[in-house]
Protein backbone atom coordinates (compact mmCIF):
# COMPACT_ATOMS: atom_id res chain seq x y z
CA UNK A 1 0.00 0.00 0.00
CA UNK A 2 1.30 3.42 -1.02
CA UNK A 3 2.02 5.91 1.63
CA UNK A 4 -0.21 8.43 0.67
CA UNK A 5 -2.98 6.26 0.70
CA UNK A 6 -2.33 4.65 4.24
CA UNK A 7 -2.60 8.30 5.52
CA UNK A 8 -5.97 8.93 3.57
CA UNK A 9 -7.17 5.95 4.87
CA UNK A 10 -5.79 6.29 8.28
CA UNK A 11 -7.41 9.69 7.90
CA UNK A 12 -11.03 8.36 6.77
CA UNK A 13 -10.99 6.05 10.19
CA UNK A 14 -9.77 9.16 12.33
CA UNK A 15 -13.09 11.26 10.64
CA UNK A 16 -15.00 7.99 11.48
CA UNK A 17 -14.45 8.09 14.79
CA UNK A 18 -15.04 11.46 15.40
CA UNK A 19 -18.22 10.61 14.15
CA UNK A 20 -18.55 7.86 16.41
CA UNK A 21 -18.21 9.84 19.10
CA UNK A 22 -14.83 7.88 20.03
CA UNK A 23 -11.85 9.52 22.07
CA UNK A 24 -8.46 8.45 22.45
CA UNK A 25 -6.97 6.98 24.89
CA UNK A 26 -6.57 9.01 28.39
CA UNK A 27 -3.57 10.25 29.52
CA UNK A 28 -1.70 9.11 32.86
CA UNK A 29 -3.94 10.51 35.24
CA UNK A 30 -4.59 10.09 39.22
CA UNK A 31 -7.85 8.11 37.75
CA UNK A 32 -5.62 6.03 35.92
CA UNK A 33 -6.45 2.79 37.81
CA UNK A 34 -9.76 1.11 37.18
CA UNK A 35 -12.39 1.23 39.75
CA UNK A 36 -11.18 -2.79 41.74
CA UNK A 37 -8.06 -3.38 39.73
CA UNK A 38 -4.88 -3.53 41.70
CA UNK A 39 -1.47 -2.79 40.15
CA UNK A 40 1.48 -5.17 39.74
CA UNK A 41 5.02 -4.70 38.89
CA UNK A 42 4.93 -8.46 37.58
CA UNK A 43 3.08 -9.62 34.44
CA UNK A 44 1.01 -12.65 35.79
CA UNK A 45 0.28 -15.08 32.78
CA UNK A 46 -3.30 -16.13 32.13
CA UNK A 47 -4.15 -19.28 29.50
CA UNK A 48 -6.15 -22.45 29.25
CA UNK A 49 -3.24 -24.51 30.46
CA UNK A 50 -1.65 -24.72 26.67
CA UNK A 51 0.95 -22.09 25.27
CA UNK A 52 1.69 -23.49 21.50
CA UNK A 53 4.51 -23.47 20.32
CA UNK A 54 4.22 -22.28 16.64
CA UNK A 55 7.74 -21.49 14.65
CA UNK A 56 7.45 -18.31 12.20
CA UNK A 57 7.46 -20.59 9.35
CA UNK A 58 4.16 -22.03 10.50
CA UNK A 59 2.35 -19.43 11.34
CA UNK A 60 -0.48 -17.78 9.54
CA UNK A 61 -3.20 -14.77 10.24
CA UNK A 62 -6.28 -15.46 8.54
CA UNK A 63 -8.47 -12.54 7.92
CA UNK A 64 -11.67 -13.55 6.50
CA UNK A 65 -15.29 -13.27 6.85
CA UNK A 66 -17.44 -10.52 5.67
CA UNK A 67 -14.50 -8.68 3.44
CA UNK A 68 -14.06 -7.92 -0.23
CA UNK A 69 -10.58 -9.34 -0.12
CA UNK A 70 -10.09 -12.81 2.52
CA UNK A 71 -6.26 -12.95 2.73
CA UNK A 72 -3.88 -15.13 4.62
CA UNK A 73 -0.93 -13.49 5.99
CA UNK A 74 2.63 -15.63 6.49
CA UNK A 75 5.24 -14.20 9.13
CA UNK A 76 6.44 -12.02 6.20
CA UNK A 77 3.90 -10.67 4.39
CA UNK A 78 2.76 -9.46 8.20
CA UNK A 79 5.96 -7.96 8.73
CA UNK A 80 5.75 -6.02 5.16
CA UNK A 81 2.71 -3.90 6.31
CA UNK A 82 3.32 -0.80 8.08
CA UNK A 83 4.69 -1.27 11.69
CA UNK A 84 3.32 0.67 14.60
CA UNK A 85 4.47 0.91 18.15
CA UNK A 86 1.67 1.78 20.91
CA UNK A 87 2.13 2.26 25.08
CA UNK A 88 -0.86 0.97 26.88
CA UNK A 89 -2.24 -0.30 29.78
CA UNK A 90 -3.20 -3.57 30.73
CA UNK A 91 -6.58 -4.48 33.02
CA UNK A 92 -7.36 -8.45 33.87
CA UNK A 93 -10.59 -9.03 35.20
CA UNK A 94 -9.00 -10.92 38.15
CA UNK A 95 -8.20 -7.07 39.30
CA UNK A 96 -4.93 -7.16 38.25
CA UNK A 97 -3.09 -3.85 36.20
CA UNK A 98 -0.14 -3.58 34.75
CA UNK A 99 0.65 0.20 33.24
CA UNK A 100 3.00 1.18 30.00
CA UNK A 101 3.22 -1.71 28.30
CA UNK A 102 4.83 -1.44 24.97
CA UNK A 103 3.44 -2.81 21.71
CA UNK A 104 4.34 -2.79 18.34
CA UNK A 105 3.02 -5.00 15.44
CA UNK A 106 0.47 -3.70 12.83
CA UNK A 107 -2.32 -1.73 13.91
CA UNK A 108 -6.12 -3.26 13.43
CA UNK A 109 -6.85 -0.52 11.10
CA UNK A 110 -4.17 -1.22 8.66
CA UNK A 111 -5.60 -5.22 8.54
CA UNK A 112 -8.76 -3.46 7.87
CA UNK A 113 -8.08 -1.06 4.97
CA UNK A 114 -6.27 -4.41 3.84
CA UNK A 115 -9.40 -6.69 3.67
CA UNK A 116 -12.18 -3.72 2.77
CA UNK A 117 -14.86 -5.48 5.54
CA UNK A 118 -18.18 -4.98 3.56
CA UNK A 119 -20.98 -2.86 5.10
CA UNK A 120 -22.89 -5.97 6.59
CA UNK A 121 -19.74 -6.35 9.09
CA UNK A 122 -20.14 -5.03 12.48
CA UNK A 123 -18.49 -7.89 14.82
CA UNK A 124 -15.03 -9.48 14.80
CA UNK A 125 -14.64 -12.83 16.06
CA UNK A 126 -11.38 -13.79 16.91
CA UNK A 127 -9.78 -17.34 17.05
CA UNK A 128 -6.18 -18.48 18.26
CA UNK A 129 -3.65 -21.33 18.21
CA UNK A 130 -4.86 -22.64 21.51
CA UNK A 131 -8.76 -23.09 20.88
CA UNK A 132 -9.28 -19.73 22.84
CA UNK A 133 -11.76 -17.01 21.33
CA UNK A 134 -13.39 -13.59 21.80
CA UNK A 135 -15.26 -10.85 20.16
CA UNK A 136 -15.66 -7.34 19.70
CA UNK A 137 -17.66 -5.10 18.21
CA UNK A 138 -15.90 -3.67 14.60
CA UNK A 139 -16.62 0.03 16.03
CA UNK A 140 -14.06 -0.52 19.23
CA UNK A 141 -11.69 -2.80 16.83
CA UNK A 142 -10.76 0.33 14.97
CA UNK A 143 -9.69 2.49 18.14
CA UNK A 144 -6.14 3.88 16.98
CA UNK A 145 -4.49 1.65 20.30
CA UNK A 146 -6.14 -1.64 18.85
CA UNK A 147 -3.23 -3.95 17.65
CA UNK A 148 -1.99 -7.09 16.45
CA UNK A 149 0.90 -7.03 18.22
CA UNK A 150 4.36 -9.18 17.77
CA UNK A 151 6.90 -7.30 19.87
CA UNK A 152 6.60 -6.30 23.55
CA UNK A 153 9.23 -4.24 25.40
CA UNK A 154 11.17 -4.34 21.85
CA UNK A 155 11.56 -7.48 21.71
CA UNK A 156 9.32 -10.27 20.52
CA UNK A 157 6.44 -11.41 22.58
CA UNK A 158 7.66 -14.24 24.83
CA UNK A 159 5.47 -18.12 24.47
CA UNK A 160 3.46 -17.68 27.36
CA UNK A 161 2.52 -14.01 27.14
CA UNK A 162 1.10 -15.00 23.15
CA UNK A 163 3.68 -14.90 20.97
CA UNK A 164 4.60 -15.10 17.90
CA UNK A 165 1.23 -12.81 17.68
CA UNK A 166 -1.54 -11.43 19.82
CA UNK A 167 -4.45 -8.39 19.69
CA UNK A 168 -4.27 -6.16 22.45
CA UNK A 169 -7.82 -3.97 23.37
CA UNK A 170 -6.40 -1.53 26.05
CA UNK A 171 -9.74 -0.42 26.44
CA UNK A 172 -11.13 -3.82 27.31
CA UNK A 173 -9.94 -5.86 30.18
CA UNK A 174 -7.72 -8.66 28.65
CA UNK A 175 -9.56 -11.22 28.32
CA UNK A 176 -10.93 -9.45 24.77
CA UNK A 177 -6.90 -9.70 23.18
CA UNK A 178 -6.28 -13.27 22.37
CA UNK A 179 -2.87 -14.36 22.28
CA UNK A 180 -1.34 -16.69 20.03
CA UNK A 181 -3.77 -14.94 17.11
CA UNK A 182 -4.52 -16.99 14.35
CA UNK A 183 -7.55 -15.61 12.98
CA UNK A 184 -10.00 -12.27 12.63
CA UNK A 185 -13.09 -13.08 11.07
CA UNK A 186 -15.56 -10.06 10.47
CA UNK A 187 -19.47 -11.03 11.03
CA UNK A 188 -22.79 -9.29 10.69
CA UNK A 189 -24.01 -10.84 14.00
CA UNK A 190 -22.26 -11.33 17.37
CA UNK A 191 -20.67 -14.22 17.97
CA UNK A 192 -19.50 -15.27 22.10
CA UNK A 193 -16.13 -16.25 22.40
CA UNK A 194 -14.68 -18.69 24.71
CA UNK A 195 -14.91 -16.28 28.28
CA UNK A 196 -18.14 -14.56 26.95
CA UNK A 197 -20.38 -17.77 26.56
CA UNK A 198 -18.85 -18.79 30.32
CA UNK A 199 -20.68 -15.96 31.39
CA UNK A 200 -17.49 -13.22 31.32
CA UNK A 201 -19.49 -9.50 30.05
CA UNK A 202 -19.67 -9.22 26.29
CA UNK A 203 -18.78 -5.18 26.92
CA UNK A 204 -16.01 -6.12 29.16
CA UNK A 205 -15.46 -1.89 30.48
CA UNK A 206 -12.97 -1.63 33.38
CA UNK A 207 -14.10 1.82 33.85
CA UNK A 208 -17.79 0.48 34.85
CA UNK A 209 -16.80 -2.58 36.32
CA UNK A 210 -17.88 -4.86 33.69
CA UNK A 211 -16.82 -8.07 34.58
CA UNK A 212 -19.44 -10.50 34.44
CA UNK A 213 -23.07 -10.70 32.77
N1 LIG B 1 -5.31 -17.44 23.25
C1 LIG B 1 -5.59 -16.97 24.46
N2 LIG B 1 -5.69 -15.64 24.61
C2 LIG B 1 -5.96 -15.12 25.83
C3 LIG B 1 -6.17 -15.96 26.95
C4 LIG B 1 -6.06 -17.36 26.74
O1 LIG B 1 -6.24 -18.18 27.66
N3 LIG B 1 -5.76 -17.82 25.48
N4 LIG B 1 -6.45 -15.39 28.18
C5 LIG B 1 -6.96 -14.01 28.19
C6 LIG B 1 -6.94 -13.40 29.51
S1 LIG B 1 -8.16 -13.84 30.59
C7 LIG B 1 -6.04 -12.42 29.83
S2 LIG B 1 -6.11 -11.57 31.29
C8 LIG B 1 -4.91 -12.11 28.95
C9 LIG B 1 -3.64 -12.44 29.71
O2 LIG B 1 -2.50 -12.12 29.01
P1 LIG B 1 -1.09 -12.44 29.69
O3 LIG B 1 -1.05 -13.93 29.96
O4 LIG B 1 -0.07 -11.98 28.72
O5 LIG B 1 -1.07 -11.68 30.98
O6 LIG B 1 -4.92 -12.86 27.74
C10 LIG B 1 -6.20 -13.12 27.21
N5 LIG B 1 -6.04 -13.77 25.94
MO1 LIG C 1 -8.03 -12.22 32.35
Amino acid sequence: MSKERYIEAKQRWAEKQKARGVTRRAVASADRLPPGQKLTQGFPVLDLGVQPDIPHSGWALILDGLVEKPVTLSWDDFHGLPQVDDVSDFHCVTTWSKYDCRWGGVAFTTLYELVQPKTEAQFVYFTSYDGYSTNVPLAQCLDDDVLVATSFDGGPIPREHGGPARVIIPKLYAWKGAKFIKGLTFLAEDKLGFWEVRGYSNTADPWTEDRYA
